[in-house]
């Protein structure tokens, strides 16, 4: 089982479409490990994309990550890193599949509406820095049968 951080971005949610993104991850039956919705300061910004510092586009995606609320969420699957990529689309919008999140509700790099963890390893420790260890929830639903194969 993997787990992904997923963020629906300031303007996921200032757009209304924190339900849409809710709704197709729980359709395609991954589960629900933590949610949260936060104001995301200048530290956990800069430590979430430490990775970009420094790249043309830095500056400009801080501001936007603390511009306003996110939904913070982690979810669980089979896959999940690959199979949330997959609904998210490529960073691009104009690249993104058709069907994908960002294709069907994004245009623009800097606007693309979610963000979610690229491997195994970062979904994990994404989880670990937006979430207390506490806020974590381990569970299992009755129609998980139905959706995991074992
Ligand atoms: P996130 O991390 O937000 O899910 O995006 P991705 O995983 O899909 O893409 P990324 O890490 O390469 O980029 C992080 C973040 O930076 C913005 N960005 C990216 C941008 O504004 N301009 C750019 O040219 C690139 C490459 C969008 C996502």
């Amino acid at each position: 089982m993997e787990r992904s951080l997923v963020l629906v971005k300031p303007d996921g949610v200032q757009r209304g479409l924190v339900g849409e993104v809710i709704s197709r991850l729980e359709h395609r039956g991954l589960r629900l490990v933590a949610s949260k919705f936060m104001s995301v300061s200048p530290d956990l910004a800069e430590t979430h994309y430490a990775i970009h510092k420094g790249k043309p586009f830095y500056d400009g995606l801080i501001a936007y990550i603390i511009s306003a609320p996110v939904m913070a969420m982690v979810w669980e699957g089979p896959d999940a890193i690959v199979a949330i990529r997959q609904m998210m689309g490529a960073t691009k919008p104009t690249e993104a599949a058709p069907g994908s999140l960002r294709h069907d509700y994004a245009l623009e790099v800097g606007r693309n509406l979610t963000h979610a963890s690229d491997s195994v390893e970062n979904g994990v420790s994404e989880a670990a820095l937006w979430f207390k260890k506490e806020e974590l929830v381990d569970w299992t639903r009755a129609v998980d049968k139905w959706v995991f194969e074992s």
